[in-house]
């Protein structure tokens, strides 16, 4: 005979969100980070970072989406997306979605930990034990990225991202500092109240990365994964050529080898070379991509939980980019708190189309006392954290260190001064 069990009292949520703060800073960046309070005590963490426009998700969360979260149950996180969404009538682009990323990352993390269940159980459980990561290894010249690899292979890293300086170029590609040695945040300059310009030729730089990943290869033999990153600056012709002498290399993946915006152009790129492609870091939501991802002119997508509008939205994409072969490379610059990361960590854990994480945050005492959290790294793999909710904290005392400094991209020109991509 079949035992029935009695049913259970259905679980409604009477909780509602009482207050929600805003904190901008961090050891070395800007970090927005968001913390959403409930009458039953429970809170919720996300981040709103936008690297180097930081206030501006702050001001939309405080000036437009916090007023009207006050009172509002937040296990509908599915409504209050689309409310924001929907509701905004101006939609888009990457202030507002990070602003709406923030909550909706801070309203799984709340669900979560009311189920008393680490996030990726409400996606469906684990995919995989440790989810691979690739760390930046930069030179101001070849010799230079060479130990920068060697130092991620000896701490036991599967996949390193290479970018190298150019000679002749007169100032440093993108990615690369101009001085020897690791430096650590050479995407945000604090230093003055404009950005810095730096010039860029596409013909030398053309010509020489293939001899750098040769020596790269030289010294490295196949097994290790390595992925380069063109941030946009080839035209699609010149793509289609770099993508083809880079065939052999084997790279992990090619990333934006041309500006995001011009869709088309992979096409050309797709019908010279079988080099994987890596496109989506500047991409705010699903109708960015779509045609990208079902057209399968792309092989990775690199969408980030903040600025693609939280993980209600980068969920479904996953789902879209797994029907066409895509698979996950969320972005990961250092610009992304613990937080993001945490959330994309989940997805990771998750996804069945996972494919890589780029990850740069862990590892400074500074970073790990603001955000306090037992996600480890282990031989170039994350192992997300079994805690309720994201697995992160929020260590508001350690805050009050930090306040908001400004910072800028650089400006990259031609020669003859006229502007690029940066
Ligand atoms: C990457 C990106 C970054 C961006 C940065 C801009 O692949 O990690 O290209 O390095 O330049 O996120 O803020
Ligand atoms: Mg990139």
């Amino acid at each position: 005979m079949i035992a029935v069990r009695k049913q259970e009292e259905a679980v409604e949520s009477t909780m509602k969100i009482t207050k929600a703060e805003v904190f901008v800073g961090g050891p070395g960046k800007n970090y927005v980070t968001l913390k959403i309070m409930t009458d039953e005590g429970i809170y919720g963490l996300g981040d709103a970072t936008l690297n180097n426009r930081e206030t501006l998700p702050a001001a939309y969360l405080v000036d437009y989406l916090i007023p009207c979260l006050i009172g509002k149950d937040p296990c509908n996180s599915e409504d209050l997306w689309q409310y924001f969404y929907r509701g905004a009538y101006f939609r888009r682009g990457p202030i507002a979605m990070a602003a709406f990323g923030a909550i909706d990352m801070a309203l799984w993390d709340i669900k979560a930990k009311m189920a008393g269940m680490p996030l990726y159980q409400l996606f469906g459980g684990k995919s995989r034990d440790g989810a691979m990561v690739y760390a930046h290894a930069t030179g101001a010249d070849i010799d230079d990225l060479i130990d920068s690899v060697a130092n991620y292979v000896d701490k036991g890293y599967k996949a390193v991202r290479v970018q190298c300086g150019i000679p002749g170029m007169p100032s440093s590609s993108y990615g690369v500092s101009e001085t020897r040695g690791t430096v650590d945040n050479y995407i945000t300059d604090f230093s003055g109240s404009v950005p810095n310009e730096e010039i860029w030729d596409s013909e030398k730089y053309m010509r020489y990365m293939p001899e750098a990943m040769d020596k790269l290869r030289d010294t490295f033999g196949f097994e290790l994964k390595l992925l380069h990153d063109v941030h946009h600056r080839l035209l699609p012709r010149e793509a289609a050529q770099f993508a083809r002498e880079m065939e052999q290399y084997r790279l992990f993946w090619l990333e934006d080898p041309t500006p995001a915006e011009n869709q088309d152009a992979l096409r050309l790129l797709r019908q010279h070379s079988t080099i994987p492609i890596a496109i989506g870091e500047v991409f705010n939501s699903v109708w960015d991509c779509n045609k990208l991802i079902e057209d399968e002119l792309i092989d990775f997508i690199r969408v980030a939980v903040t600025y693609a509008g939280g993980i209600t939205p980068v969920k479904r994409l996953v789902d879209l980019a797994g029907m066409h072969n895509v698979r996950t490379g969320f972005h990961g610059a250092p610009s992304h708190s613990p937080i993001s990361m945490a959330a994309q960590g989940h997805l990771n854990a998750w996804a069945p189309n996972f494919g890589i994480q780029e990850y740069l945050v862990l590892g400074t005492p500074e970073c790990d006392a603001l955000f306090p959290s037992s996600h480890t790294m282990t031989d170039g793999l994350f192992h997300v954290s079994d805690e309720p909710g994201l697995g992160v904290d929020f260590d508001e005392n350690e805050a009050k260190r930090y306040s908001y400094v400004q910072g800028f991209h650089p400006v990259a020109r031609l020669e003859d001064g006229t502007l690029w991509n940066y």
